[in-house]
């Protein structure tokens, strides 16, 4: 009963995360130089998730409307790398969550509303 609930749960996730890709985003524009530095600091964020989850498909959306690329990270794998790494370092698995590298400083960010406000400051007009 609860691998099917899980199986039902996954599946219903999955056709949204599709749908969610089939809708379109309005993305923000910027000339090429501020585009190059939105994408050069994007580059020190990470986005641990699970594909079919309803808060990461919201913050995918997020990061698609930011019109940056965020590296996306499979936590949902177990044993995966990923999911391990996030684990050992916070204690929990718990997606959404941004690894944010500041120079030799690592910070982890969750909650997907936190995330949303984070990215909007560094990344929004
Ligand atoms: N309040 C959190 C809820 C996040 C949440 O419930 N995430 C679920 C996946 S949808 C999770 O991490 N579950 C851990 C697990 O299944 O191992 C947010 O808005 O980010």
């Amino acid at each position: 009963m609860k691998l099917l609930l899980k199986t039902f749960r996954n599946g219903l996730g999955a056709l949204i995360a599709l749908i969610s890709r089939l809708i379109p985003v309005k993305k923000i524009k910027r000339n090429s130089q501020a585009q190059e530095a939105a994408n050069t600091k994007a580059k020190n964020i990470e986005l641990y998730q699970f594909f079919a989850c309803p808060f990461c498909i919201m913050s995918r959306r997020v990061i698609r409307g930011l019109n940056i690329k965020i590296i996306t990270r499979d936590a949902q794998t177990q044993g995966g790398v990923y999911r391990e790494e996030m684990m050992k370092e916070t204690g929990k698995v718990q997606v959404p969550c941004l690894k944010i590298t500041d120079g030799n400083k690592v910070s982890w960010m969750f909650e997907s509303a936190d995330i949303k406000a984070y990215l909007e400051q560094e990344f929004g007009q």
